[in-house]
């Protein structure tokens, strides 16, 4: 009986770690040709999720550097994501609408 507690106590603890996990993910959705929220700090080695919620495609890349990435051609309702794996500030842009800006700060 004692064991079986136990044992639920850890399967609990396996939970309660995977809810972490699952925080460390961030989500930016592109509507308007601007990116919402425009501003957001992450952890390093956290993911960041691009949801296309727009009607035109979008081309979400960073040159900033420790964090480049180029996710391609997002057309409308594709989820994209990206994981920031180096501290410091990046700069998220779109290579078809120059003037979409998304500041990340990696902590
Ligand atoms: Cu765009």
């Amino acid at each position: 009986m004692r064991q079986s507690v136990r044992a639920a106590l850890a399967a609990l603890g396996i939970v309660a770690a995977c809810g972490a996990a699952l925080a460390g993910e961030n989500r930016v959705v592109q509507s308007d040709r601007a990116f919402e929220p425009a501003r957001l700090a992450v952890k390093a080695g956290d993911g960041l999720t691009f949801v296309n919620s727009d009607l035109y495609d979008h081309n979400v890349y960073s040159d900033s550097p420790g964090n480049v990435f180029n996710l391609g051609i997002q057309a409308p309702g594709q989820t994209n994501g990206v994981t920031l794996a180096a501290p410091g500030t990046v700069e998220v842009r779109c290579r078809i609408h120059p003037k979409m800006k998304l500041v990340v700060t990696v902590e």
